[in-house]
């Protein structure tokens, strides 16, 4: 008798999901390729501008990439640049950026960002709103229906001098949001986080949308005490959002 297999078709692979590690170093490396020689460069803080930051020393490395100076957004980012062999300057020597290339904590549809939860707000809205072109870099997480939307801290960089003060304040601006001012502090701890710039950060927590933008950052911005605050409002050039099916560029 003829032995017949019937020939079952194998099951596909299971999809290969990139974990968030890998989404941020996809949107840095394609940041990166807005970089070029000669070009005065803003270096961002945090975990996906950490991935641009090597990107871009490993292209001077290459002699791929030559006569760029970084000015760093933090003094974190100044050691890590450093590390790299990146030339550094600072807005004194130039006080004009060519390209600024950093991570955001929520980014809206409207490409406003909220950033700062990495404690280095004040110095990277200095720098990149002296840039030419900012490309902000985000993993698909960052996405928001509206800023505060995340539910997460909308930080505000106050002097220590009464915070407690300046703290009930913000939080008594944005009543009719739900919102909830919190001091930041150390991990595990109840020393308060202090900035390069040796300031104090509050966190506002919001339950609803703050509405008009413009107007609440003029009223945070008129509170004698506050130093600057994370909403970076029509900011931003470009902003490289990766996700699991691929890059998207947000142009404003
Ligand atoms: C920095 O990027 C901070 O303003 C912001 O908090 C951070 C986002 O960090 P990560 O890329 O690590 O999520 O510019």
């Amino acid at each position: 008798a003829s032995s017949s297999s019937s020939s079952v078709p194998s099951p596909p692979p299971p999809p290969v999901f990139l974990t968030q590690e890998e989404l941020k170093q996809i949107a840095a490396y394609k940041a990166v390729e807005f970089v070029e020689s000669g070009m005065v460069l803003g270096l961002g803080t945090g975990s996906t501008a950490k991935y641009a930051i090597e990107r871009i020393g490993e292209l001077l490395h290459q002699g791929k990439l030559k006569n760029i100076v970084g000015i760093p957004t933090s003094k974190q980012t100044h050691e890590q640049a450093l590390s790299l062999g990146i030339p550094l300057s600072d807005l004194d020597s130039h006080s004009i950026v060519d390209l600024a290339i950093d991570g955001a904590d929520e980014v809206d549809p409207y490409l406003n960002l909220v950033k700062g939860r990495g404690g280095s707000l004040l110095r990277e809205k200095m720098i990149e709103g002296a840039s030419r072109k900012f490309v902000v870099i985000v993993d698909e997480s960052k996405m928001v229906p509206y800023i505060g939307g995340s539910h997460l801290a909308m930080p505000v960089e106050i002097v220590p001098f009464c915070w407690k003060f300046t703290a009930e304040r913000l939080q008594r601006l944005f009543e009719d949001s739900g919102c909830v001012a919190k001091l930041r502090t150390y991990k595990d701890s109840d020393e308060p986080f202090v900035t390069d710039n040796a300031n104090y950060i509050v966190e506002l927590y919001f339950e609803k949308d703050i509405g008009d933008l413009n107007a609440a950052s003029d009223s945070i911005l008129r509170l004698p005490g506050v130093v600057e605050h994370g909403m970076f409002l029509n900011m931003a050039s470009t902003v490289i959002v990766a996700g699991e099916l691929g890059i998207t560029v947000k142009n404003k």
